[in-house]
């Protein structure tokens, strides 16, 4: 029965997306869709049980059908428990996804030193005024000279010393990363209590793969103990990092316009796809796109111009930053090529389904990769380098082969009518702009409208597609659950994406989808109830903006102390896990939906959900349907305004507000 009905489940919920694949379905054309359908999960590896990390193995160690009856002997040859061997899976997650981030993190750092060094002309300092802000947070010194001989300091110089610095947090053997102590004194001491503050970004990593080599580290406990070193590595290391110095390489984003979906193809112009993450790429296509050399080669090719739109994070990054078109979401990168209109695909690294190539052979979309860590082998795709030192030479040449592979569009090309506008380019900044109140420029306003309950709480929702659930449906069940009971929500990666497309990313949203409360405040300011702050790495800037309401006051002293909670409904990715436990690891109660394999180690399972929350402050939930999984985010930021003793005030205000559309009803 349940099967049955699982194999009904519509396969997306945007309409653009379902025209596609029903056009993919009636040209055999093989896509992630349909390979859902015929390849079950494994259950074992689902439940976190089978354990391959040595050649006695794999170790499969399902739990029993009818569960556990007394002791749990189950183990593997090694004698490895469950919770062992579950926790061990966990950490290789978290060390996988922290290693994503990171490792983009570092290539933006090297990136940065070489720009401040004057090395490479095609990238310069953008944000000075960030530079400062950063360079003081690595103990910089932004003056020269004492007393009435102080004076600001070389900018070069400062970078220079920056990206020093901030590349030493990779290579780091001792001490601690510059950045633990952005989090609230409280968090940071804790951390320092219980021994995870992270030494160095790349020694925490290895460190996970080295305990969870075959006889090492048996005691799950401790295990998750390393993970909070790597994850906050990760948040508080790599991933903001690689927030900040993009921010000040290309310009920090501030509140954008931009559109979403499939519908923002061009039939007449060169379609250029940039998908993956690392906006050292795509910055440079963007302004090589706008060259008069590659614009008129693009009319001599018969095209109007060039469409450069987005997928996947790289489109949230030149989103934020140039107001680019978004194409789509992780599950839309082949049915953006089966639309026929895609000249090229771009990519660099993470997220890139393998089947892109396959779907590229059916139409003349050209893939090409560009990042050494990240080649296709089949044929039909290309390899243009990228390199900075001649950055703006191989965009144009990537641009170049999109250009000629124009007049190679075949005859049907189907475009969906299907787009959506939106507001991005929300930072932690931009925030503190908007809802401190234009006198303040603080967090009070928004901390104040927490304390009365007009917002309920803050809910940080993001993460992936998973083509195991329906495409979009559980982001948008989830946000707009949390709109309706007045939790403002915060959104990055892939769930950014699919509120941009349902139209919760407009400030008219409000109306539509709010409480009275919310939708009063984001009415006043003039801010879309859901918040796109950017890409995977830009959950720094969720981190951030968590530090920033405590220090404002009236919250408690502690991030774990908020009325917030955190969300991936539709994960997928490692690095959702390295988020996930990051923010748990910062005291933010965090629930996933579709699964999370520990099920089969019940023991671990209960320590992650339920006992960790006593050391941490914020612990893991998995919770599969999407209502109950937005009611557990509320339930869990009515306690924490319980524990502020702020509950009554939301009663008062809730009430005032009904008494007050009762009025507007009267006297209309
Ligand atoms: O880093 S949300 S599917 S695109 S992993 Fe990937 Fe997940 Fe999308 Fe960006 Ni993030
Ligand atoms: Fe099996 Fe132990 Fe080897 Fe894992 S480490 S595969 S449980 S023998």
């Amino acid at each position: 029965m349940a099967e049955e009905k699982k194999e009904k489940a519509p396969k997306s919920v945007d309409p653009a997306s379902i025209q596609m694949i029903e056009k993919a379905e009636a040209e055999g054309i093989s896509t992630i869709y349909d390979r859902a359908d015929k390849m079950k999960a494994c259950n074992i590896g689902e439940q976190g049980t089978c354990c391959k990390v040595c050649s006695q193995g794999p170790c499969r160690l399902p739990l029993p059908k009818k569960g556990i009856e007394g002791e749990d002997t189950r183990m593997g040859l090694c004698g490895a428990t469950p919770n062992t061997i579950a926790a061990r899976n966990f950490a290789r997650m978290v060390a996988a996804g922290a290693a994503a981030h990171s490792d983009h993190g570092r290539g933006v750092a090297e990136v940065f030193l070489a720009a401040a060094r004057g090395e490479t002309e095609d990238y310069k300092i953008q944000d000075t005024k960030k530079l400062l802000e950063v360079a003081e947070l690595f103990d910089i010194p932004v003056t020269v000279g004492e007393g009435d001989d102080e004076k600001p300091r070389d900018t070069k110089e400062i970078a220079v010393e920056l990206g020093e610095k901030a590349l030493g947090e990779w290579g780091k053997q001792e001490g601690e990363i510059y950045f633990a102590k952005r989090a609230p004194k409280a968090r940071y001491d804790l951390w320092k209590k219980l021994d995870i503050v992270p030494r160095g970004i790349d020694r925490e990593i290895v460190e996970i793969m080295h305990r969870t080599h075959m006889g090492v580290d048996q005691d799950y406990k401790n295990i998750i103990k390393q993970c909070s070193r790597a994850a906050l590595a990760d948040g508080w290391g790599g991933s903001m990092i690689a927030t900040d110095l993009q921010d000040i390489l290309f310009g920090s984003p501030v509140p954008i316009h931009g559109s979403i979906n499939l519908g923002v193809l061009k039939d007449d112009e060169v379609n250029i796809i940039i998908h993956g993450h690392e906006p050292l790429l795509s910055e440079m296509i963007v302004v090589a796109s706008r060259t008069p050399e590659m614009q008129d080669l693009a009319k001599a090719k018969g095209a109007k111009g060039i469409n450069l739109a987005g997928m996947c994070c790289t489109a949230n990054e030149i989103l934020m930053r140039h107001g680019l078109p978004v194409a789509g979401n992780y599950l839309q990168q082949e049915l953006a090529i089966i639309t026929g209109a895609v000249d090229a695909m771009v990519v660099d690294v993470q997220c890139i389904m393998e089947n892109v190539a396959n779907v590229a052979k059916c139409f003349h979309t050209k893939v090409i990769t560009t990042n050494t860590r990240a080649k296709m082998e089949e044929p039909n795709t290309v390899h243009i380098q990228f390199e900075e030192h001649h950055a703006l030479d191989n965009a144009k040449q990537i641009i170049k082969t999109a250009i000629e592979n124009y007049p190679n569009r075949r005859a049907e090309v189907m475009i969906p009518d299907v787009q959506a506008p939106m507001v991005a380019g929300f930072t932690y900044e931009s925030i503190e702009y908007h809802l401190g109140g234009s006198f303040r420029g603080t967090y009070y306003t928004l901390n104040d409208n927490i304390i009365n309950g007009r917002i309920r709480g803050i809910g940080g929702v993001v993460g992936c597609n998973n083509a195991r659930t329906t495409h979009d449906s559980d982001h948008l069940i989830i946000v707009k659950e949390l709109l309706k009971n007045d939790v403002i929500v915060l959104t990055t990666g892939c769930n950014a994406m699919a509120c941009g497309k349902a139209g919760l990313l407009t400030p008219e949203a409000a109306k539509e989808f709010c409480g009275p409360g919310l939708a009063e405040v984001c009415e006043t300011v003039g801010i879309p109830p859901v918040l796109h702050m950017g890409s995977c790495v830009d959950n720094s800037r969720i981190l951030m903006a968590a530090s920033a309401v405590v220090k404002a006051g009236g919250l408690g002293n502690d991030i774990s102390d908020l009325p917030a909670a955190g969300s991936a409904p539709e994960w997928m990715s490692e690095k959702a896990i390295s988020i996930g436990h990051y923010f748990v690891a910062s005291g933010v109660y965090t629930i996933f939906g579709v699964g999370l394999p520990v099920t089969g180690a019940p023991v671990f399972q209960d320590y992650i959900f339920n006992k960790l929350e006593a050391e941490l402050g914020g612990k893991w939930d998995l919770e599969v349907d999407p209502v109950k999984h937005a009611q557990k985010m509320i339930a869990h930021i009515d306690k924490k305004r319980k524990e502020l003793g702020i509950d009554k005030a939301r009663e008062r205000v809730l009430f005032d507000m009904e008494a007050r559309r009762q009025l507007d009803e009267e006297v209309a």
